[in-house]
């Protein structure tokens, strides 16, 4: 049995947990920040049989595609503040560890 960690944006979050429950996959959510951001993001565990972990995998990967997103981009200027064109962002994205599960006990 393998313990799956991923990390992903909140943005994704429920998207990847339901797809992940479609498949059939127990998932605990956890309300996690980012230590170089200090932003808010979601750390999904999920226990799995070790011939299942490709195929969750594969669903939190494909629901959390990275991707580039356009935001508006104000500018400040003598005259006041207002929106000039947007400015392209990088967004999702998974980060996921595999770690080797010892016991699993469920009493
Ligand atoms: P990502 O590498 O996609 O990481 C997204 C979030 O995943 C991280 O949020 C962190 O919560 C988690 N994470 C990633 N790698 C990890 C690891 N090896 N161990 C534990 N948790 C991990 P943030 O820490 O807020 O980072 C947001 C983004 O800032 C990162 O996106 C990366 O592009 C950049 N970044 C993070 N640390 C950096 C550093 N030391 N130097 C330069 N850029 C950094």
């Amino acid at each position: 049995m393998k313990l799956v960690m991923a990390i992903v944006s909140n943005e994704d979050a429920n998207k990847v947990i339901k797809s992940l429950i479609k498949e059939n996959f127990f998932v605990t959510k956890l309300a996690t920040t980012g230590g170089f951001l200090m932003s808010g993001n979601t750390t999904m565990i999920v226990g799995v049989q070790d011939e299942m972990m490709d195929k969750c995998i594969e669903v939190i990967s494909e629901t959390s595609r990275r991707r580039t997103k356009l935001v508006p981009n104000a500018i400040s200027s003598e005259f006041g503040i207002f929106s000039s064109t947007p400015v392209e962002v990088q967004v999702g994205g998974a980060t996921i560890f595999v770690l080797d599960v010892e016991q699993f006990i469920k009493s």
